[in-house]
């Protein structure tokens, strides 16, 4: 028995499995589709323990998230699925294998598909609705009940700082890449700074927001879940929206080859912060809203920062297919945010006009 099908038993003694199959498309963590001889149909997942220091308390995170969200989802939400981890006959969630790695079974949220990227602005605003009602759901939450997965994840000055103590030994460096961040030190501290002043929303948060963590129905026209939850984590909610929006307004997805045709979309904003706030709006401060454009334009910058670092570190952190491939994600990054600093006046604009407070 292969270490797929150790794993499976684990939790399902006695039942037989008719296939295993590699699913979806994360930098970090390793997934499978299971589907049993009965036609039971579940993902099974290792977690990386490269990236998560603590194992255990990425699970406990996601039992008392889970737990909490199932509790507070009302009849409105009822095509909302909250993500269901199955317990082995004794109980247990969690099965840790000879090398110390944990592993996990959810079940398969059926009639649903998950986008790499997003196509229409009712995509967009369904993407932004499902972030708002998880925000909505999550508020009541104490931030204290959650361990922290990984310290220091989102803490923009912290990547820079991993950044500038590597550098002097690296070797493959990229002299378009190193300027790019170089011209951009000055205001990596910006949501830090704001969060020391306690201006900005601090919650739970999901962490990892991106399009292809959002489950759409089988027709693609509702978001039935928010999966990926390992990130969950004490947090500012202006992580969550910068990363959704960064994600959710690039038509090319981060995975193309060149960034030449890379720009940041003003539709599909303007329509992911219509569907956000129809949730959320009631979450977020006055400084929150006026950093919207900040945050995504930062958390950009953020990821192509910890792409090219993770380059030049022998690609340790991210799953690569080829020996550029963090140079060459790392510039998609470094093009969303010179197309969002570009645009910078009329996505503020866009901003106020969506929460009513522009003129058209
Ligand atoms: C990683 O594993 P995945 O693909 O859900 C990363 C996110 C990045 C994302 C970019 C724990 O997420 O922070 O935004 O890649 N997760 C972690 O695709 O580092
Ligand atoms: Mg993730």
């Amino acid at each position: 028995m292969n270490e797929q099908g150790r794993a499976v038993s684990f939790f399902l003694p006695a039942t037989e499995i008719r296939s295993v199959e590699p699913l979806g498309s994360g930098n970090v963590n390793d997934t499978w589709f299971v589907v049993t001889a009965a036609g039971f149909k579940y993902v099974l997942q290792r977690l990386n323990p490269k990236v998560f220091p603590d194992p255990g308390l990425v699970q406990d995170n996601l039992v008392k998230v889970t737990g909490h969200l199932c509790a507070r989802l009302d009849r409105d939400d009822a095509d909302f699925t909250v993500l269901q981890l199955i317990a082995n006959p004794e109980g247990r969630h969690r099965y840790i294998d000879q090398n110390g790695s944990l592993w996990r079974l959810l079940i398969y949220i059926e009639n649903s598909l998950s986008l790499n990227s997003v196509d229409t602005p009712e995509q967009a605003a369904e993407t932004g609705r499902g972030l708002g009602l998880f925000h909505h759901l999550a508020a009541s939450l104490p931030a204290s009940s959650l361990g922290d997965p990984l310290p220091g994840f989102h803490v923009t000055p912290l990547y820079l700082e991993q950044y500038d103590k590597l550098l002097p030994a690296a070797t493959g460096t990229a002299s378009d890449c190193a300027d790019f961040i170089d011209q951009r030190r000055a205001d990596v501290t910006l949501l830090e700074d704001a969060h020391q002043r306690g201006t900005i929303r601090h919650q739970v948060i999901h962490g990892d927001p991106k399009v292809a963590n959002f489950l759409f129905s089988g027709d693609g026209s509702r978001v039935i879940s928010l999966i990926d939850l390992d990130t969950v984590k004490p947090g500012l909610l202006l992580h969550d929206i910068g990363d959704c929006l960064r994600s959710c307004c690039n038509r090319q997805g981060e995975e193309v080859e060149t960034a030449e045709d890379i720009v940041f979309d003003k539709e599909l904003f303007a329509a992911m912060l219509s569907g956000y706030f129809s949730r959320a709006i009631h979450l977020l401060t006055s400084r929150d809203r006026e950093l919207i454009v900040d945050s995504v334009r930062l958390i950009s910058f953020e990821l192509g920062l910890r792409f090219y670092t993770d380059h030049l570190d022998n690609n340790r952190y991210f799953k690569t297919t080829r020996p550029e491939h963090n140079l060459f994600r790392a510039r998609i990054q470094f093009a969303l945010v010179r197309s969002i600093e570009s645009q910078y006046t009329e996505l503020m604009d866009i901003v106020r006009i969506c929460l009513g407070t522009g003129t058209k």
